[in-house]
C-alpha cells in the first residue's frame, strides 16, 4: 500500500498508509479559501508586507504563484520562501539554507506541516505547496494556487504592475470555460496518470491527456495564445505543466506517448511564453527533476506506460536530402561504383572483384522476385557473370533522393535510380545504413529495390511491376 504524508487531527503523519479511510478523510479535507482583498472586505486587507507566500520551484501549482508575483511586479510586497524540492521524507516540505531552499522568513519554523498546525491546529489534509500566510493574523489565508492567482492579480494594485491583468473582464467567462477543461484534463492530469493506481486508471487519464494535448496542437498553430492575442491566467496553467513535461512528466510520470518537442506549435508556444520577460527566471529545473524523481517511490512501477510513439518519419530533422550530404554522397557513389562494376564499366576486372568482396563484409541474403534466394558467393558469381553483357554505353541517373535520419545515426535513404536506353531498369531502392561507429564505415544493412515501369515513372506514377527485391542483411564498407 502506497505511504504519504498528511495531518490528521493536528497530528503529522509522515509515513500514513493511504487505506480507504485515510482517502477519505483527506478528500473531505477543507482546505483554507480565505480572500485578500483591497477593501478588506473579506477579513483580509491587502497591505504591503502582511502576507507571505511559501512556495517551491518544483511544484507546478506554486510555480504559477510564483509567476504572478514576479510579473504583476509583488516581490517587494509579498514576501516568499521557498520549500526544498525533495520532498518524499517523513518531514514532508521542509524549509532550509542552501541553493535550494530558503528559511522560513516568518516565523522560523523547520517544516510546512507546522505552518498549517499554526494556523489550524486540528487541521486534516495533505500539507502542500503554495501557501498564502497572513503574518497580521497569523494564520493561513488561502492554500489554493488557482484562488491565490486571482488575489495577485488584482487585489494589490495599489503597489503593483496595474496594467498586467491576466483575468480581463471581457474575458473571464473564456477564460474559466478553458480552465474547467484543462485543469483537470491537463495540469492535474499528468497527476492522475503518473501517480495512478491500476493500469485502468492510468490509460484514461494518459489518453484524455494526450487528445487534449492534440487539441491543444491546433489551437496554438492559429493564435499564440490559448484566449487569443494576450497572456491570460489559462496559459500561466498550461505553461507550469509544459515547461515541466519533457523534463519529467515524459519520463517520471510516464506521459510518454510524446514529447513536448513533438508538438511543433505547442512547443513554440511554450518558447514564447518562457520568454515573457520576467518568466524564465521563476523555472528551476533543477529543483523540478529532484522534486519528481524523489516522488518516484509513489508510482506504481506495474504500470505500463503509452508510448512512446516514436514516428521516425517526423522526427528526422534532416528529412529531405539538401543535396550537399556527404553521408549521402558517399551512399550514392557507392550505389554508382556498384552499378559500374556489374555493368563491366571496369579496367582492371580482378582488381574490381576484389575490391567488391571487401566491400560486402559481412555474408548476406539476397532474395530474388521468384523467392529464390542467393547468399553472397551466389551474388558475385552472378555478378561475376553479368560481366559479359556490358552495353555499348554505360548510363545511370539517380534522381528523388531522400534522406531520413534517424537515432543512433541509422539512415534510410530512398531514389529512384534508371538506365536511360534499358527497358525495365528503372528502380526504386530503399536502403536502410548506418555509420559503424567504430570502424567508420558505412554499414548497407538492409536494401530493398522495387522495379518500376519505365513509363509509369515517365508519367509520374510509382507502379510496381514487380515484387521486391529485398537484401538483407546487406553490411559492407564503401568502396572509395
Ligand atoms: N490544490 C492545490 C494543489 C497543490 C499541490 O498538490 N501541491 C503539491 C506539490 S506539486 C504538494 O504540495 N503536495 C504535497 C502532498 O500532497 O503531500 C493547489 O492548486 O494549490
Amino acid at each position: 500500500m502506497r505511504e504519504i504524508r498528511a495531518l490528521i487531527d493536528g497530528v503529522w503523519h509522515g509515513r500514513l498508509d493511504e487505506t480507504a479511510a485515510v482517502r477519505r478523510a483527506l478528500a473531505s479535507a477543507r482546505g483554507f479559501h480565505g480572500q485578500v482583498t483591497a477593501d478588506g472586505a473579506s477579513g483580509f486587507k491587502a497591505e504591503p508586507g502582511r502576507y507571505h507566500l511559501y512556495a517551491s520551484y518544483a511544484c507546478p501549482w506554486a510555480h504559477r504563484t510564483i509567476i504572478y508575483r514576479k510579473l504583476k511586479r509583488l516581490e517587494h510586497v509579498v514576501g516568499m520562501s521557498v520549500l526544498h524540492p525533495r520532498w518524499a521524507t517523513p518531514d514532508g516540505w521542509r524549509f532550509g539554507d542552501g541553493d535550494l531552499a530558503t528559511v522560513d522568513h516568518v516565523a522560523g519554523r523547520r517544516f510546512l506541516h507546522e505552518v498549517y498546525r499554526a494556523a489550524r491546529p486540528d487541521y486534516t489534509g495533505r500539507v502542500t505547496v503554495p501557501v498564502l500566510w497572513d503574518r497580521g493574523a497569523d494564520t493561513i489565508v488561502n492554500n489554493d494556487s488557482s484562488e491565490i492567482m486571482r488575489m495577485l492579480n488584482s487585489a494589490f494594485d495599489e503597489w503593483g504592475d496595474a496594467t498586467v491583468d491576466f483575468y480581463p473582464s471581457a474575458k473571464r467567462a473564456d477564460i474559466d470555460a478553458l480552465n474547467a477543461w484543462l485543469i483537470p484534463t491537463v495540469c492535474s492530469g499528468v497527476y492522475r496518470a503518473g501517480f495512478a493506481t491500476s493500469q485502468d486508471e492510468y490509460d484514461r487519464a494518459a489518453v484524455a491527456l494526450f487528445a487534449a494535448l492534440d487539441e491543444l496542437e491546433r489551437r496554438l498553430s492559429r493564435q499564440p495564445y490559448l484566449s487569443g492575442e494576450r497572456l491570460t491566467e489559462s496559459d500561466w496553467h498550461l505553461f507550469a505543466t509544459l515547461c515541466r513535461f519533457d523534463a519529467v512528466y515524459h519520463g517520471a510520470l510516464r506521459c510518454n506517448r510524446r514529447r513536448l518537442v513533438d508538438y511543433p506549435a505547442l512547443s513554440a508556444y511554450a518558447r514564447r511564453v518562457h520568454d515573457a520577460p520576467g518568466v524564465a527566471a521563476t523555472v528551476k529545473l533543477d529543483h523540478v527533476k529532484r522534486h519528481y524523481y524523489d516522488a518516484i517511490g509513489e508510482i506504481d512501477p506495474t504500470i505500463v506506460p503509452l508510448g512512446p510513439a516514436v514516428d521516425y518519419t517526423t522526427i528526422a530533422s534532416d528529412s529531405m536530402h539538401d543535396g550537399n550530404d556527404p553521408f549521402l554522397a558517399e551512399v550514392l557513389d557507392f550505389h554508382r561504383g556498384l552499378e559500374r562494376w556489374l555493368k563491366g564499366d571496369v579496367t582492371d576486372r580482378d582488381a574490381a572483384l576484389a575490391r567488391l568482396t571487401d566491400a560486402l563484409a559481412e555474408d548476406f541474403v539476397v532474395v530474388h522476385p521468384d523467392g529464390k534466394r542467393d547468399g553472397k558467393t551466389g551474388v558475385l558469381r552472378n555478378f561475376a557473370a553479368a560481366f559479359g553483357e556490358k552495353p555499348a554505353r554505360y548510363r545511370l541517373e539517380i534522381r528523388d533522393v531522400t534522406l531520413r535520419r534517424f537515432d543512433a545515426g541509422f539512415c534510410l535513404v530512398t531514389y529512384v535510380e534508371s538506365h536511360p536506353g534499358e527497358a525495365g531498369r528503372t528502380r526504386i531502392s530503399t536502403a536502410l545504413l548506418r555509420r559503424h561507429p567504430t570502424s567508420g564505415l558505412v554499414e548497407w544493412l538492409s536494401l530493398q529495390e522495387t522495379r518500376l515501369a519505365d513509363d509509369a515513372m515517365r508519367h509520374g506514377r510509382g507502379d510496381s511491376t514487380s515484387p521486391a527485391v529485398a537484401w538483407t542483411p546487406l553490411s559492407c564498407s564503401i568502396p572509395r
